[in-house]
C-alpha cells in the first residue's frame, strides 16, 4: 500500500511539532510548507535525522513551493500569526485572513481531493474562509479546537480529582473563543459524573459547583494562560497533538467521536456556520454530527457562543 501523504502548511511552532509527530508515528510522508526560506527545509532535515535513532521510516520534505503538496491526502493548516500577551484570537483576523486566502488557493490548486484540517486562529473564521475559497465539500473541511479545549478541561478535572487523565471524559462545544461551552453534565471519570465526585470530595453541592465553575473558567481561558507564560507565542504541543488525533482518525478510519469545528446544517439550531460539536471522524472526513438535547442553560451558552462566531465571521471581507 502506498504511503499516505500529509501536507503541513505553516512550518512554525505547531507545524514543526506536527511534522515530528507524523513522522514518529509513521502516519505518512510529510511535506512541510512555509513562505520562510530554509525554515521548513531545516526542520525536515532535523526531524529526518531523528529517524535512525527512533527507527521511523517516512520521507520528510521542507518546501517553499505549493506544487510539492500535490496529491496530499490530508492538509493541515497552521499558517498565520499566533497571539501575543493581551491579544484575543479575534485580533488576528485581518492578517490571518490574508494568509488563509493564499493558502486556500494553494490547496485548491494542488491538493483538490484532500481533507483539510484548519488550526490557524481565529479558528471559526479561518475554517469558514478556507471552505469558501477552496469550495471543498464540507465533510472535507474541519477545524481543530474542540479536541484541545476538551483535553484542557479533562486535564483540570483529572488534576482536581487526583485520577488519571486517561479515565476522564470531557467535552466542549461552541466556538473556539472565551464563550466556548464546557459541558459539565457529561463530564465523567470512569463513567461517573464529575459533579457527583466533587460533591463527595467536598461534602456539599455549593463548594462542588464553585470548584467546577473555576475549572470551566480556566478551560475557557486556557489558551491565554499559556500565552501569558510564553510571552512570545501561543500553545503548540497540545494543538499539534489534538489535530493529530483527527488526522489519525481519518487515515485509519477510526470513526472516533471528537468535538470538531464543522459545518452545521440545522444541528443544535445552527445553520450555515462552522461551530464546534461532537462528530464522527473517519475515512469520509466528517461522517456524522452527533446531536443530542442540550439543557436550557447549555443551549443558552451555545447560542451565545454561536452569536460570537457569527459576529466574527461577519467581519470577513
Ligand atoms: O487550537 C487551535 N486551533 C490553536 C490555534 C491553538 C493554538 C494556536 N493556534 C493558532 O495556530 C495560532 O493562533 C496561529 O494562528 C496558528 C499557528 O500557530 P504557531 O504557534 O505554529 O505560529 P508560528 O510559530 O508563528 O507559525 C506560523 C507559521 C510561520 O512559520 C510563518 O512563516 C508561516 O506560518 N506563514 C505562512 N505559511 C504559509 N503561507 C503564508 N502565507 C504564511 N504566512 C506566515
Amino acid at each position: 500500500m502506498a504511503r499516505k501523504k500529509i501536507a503541513l502548511i505553516g512550518g512554525g511552532q505547531i507545524g514543526g511539532v506536527l511534522a515530528q509527530l507524523c513522522a514518529q508515528r509513521e502516519l505518512g510522508d510529510v511535506v512541510l510548507f512555509d513562505i520562510v526560506e530554509g525554515l521548513p527545509q531545516g526542520k525536515c532535515l532535523d526531524i529526518a535525522e531523528v529517524g535512525p535513532v527512533e527507527g521511523f521510516d517516512v520521507s520528510l520534505k521542507g518546501t517553499n513551493n505549493y506544487a510539492d503538496i500535490a496529491g496530499a491526502d490530508i492538509v493541515i493548516v497552521t499558517a498565520g500569526l499566533p497571539r501575543k500577551p493581551g491579544m484575543s484570537r479575534d485580533d488576528l483576523i485581518g492578517v490571518n485572513s490574508k494568509i488563509m486566502s493564499q493558502v486556500a488557493e494553494g490547496i485548491k490548486k494542488y491538493a483538490p481531493n484532500s481533507f483539510v484540517i484548519v488550526i490557524s486562529n481565529p479558528l471559526d473564521a479561518m475554517v469558514t474562509l478556507c471552505q469558501k475559497i477552496t469550495g471543498f465539500p464540507t465533510n472535507r473541511i474541519i477545524g481543530q479546537a474542540g479536541v484541545l479545549d476538551s483535553a484542557r478541561f479533562a486535564a483540570f478535572i483529572a488534576w482536581e480529582l487526583g485520577v488519571s487523565v486517561r479515565d476522564v471524559t470531557a467535552m466542549t462545544l461552541g466556538g473556539h473563543g472565551d464563550d466556548m461551552v464546557p459541558l459539565i453534565r457529561y463530564a465523567s471519570v470512569g463513567g461517573i459524573p464529575v459533579m457527583e465526585l466533587l460533591e463527595r470530595k467536598y461534602g456539599n453541592a455549593a463548594k462542588a459547583k464553585e470548584v467546577m465553575d473555576a475549572m470551566v473558567s480556566r478551560t475557557r481561558k486556557a489558551g491565554g494562560e499559556v500565552v501569558a507564560l510564553l510571552k512570545t507565542g501561543s500553545a503548540f504541543f497540545s494543538p499539534a497533538s489534538a489535530s493529530l488525533a483527527m488526522v489519525e482518525s481519518i487515515l485509519k478510519d477510526q470513526k472516533r467521536v471528537l468535538p470538531c469545528c464543522v459545518y452545521l446544517n440545522g444541528e443544535f439550531g445552527v445553520k450555515g456556520y462552522f461551530v464546534g460539536v461532537p462528530t464522527v471522524i473517519g475515512a469520509g472526513g466528517v461522517e456524522k454530527v452527533i446531536e443530542f438535547k442540550l439543557s436550557a442553560e447549555e443551549q443558552a451558552m451555545m447560542d451565545k457562543s454561536v452569536a460570537a462566531v457569527k459576529e466574527l465571521v461577519g467581519t470577513l471581507k
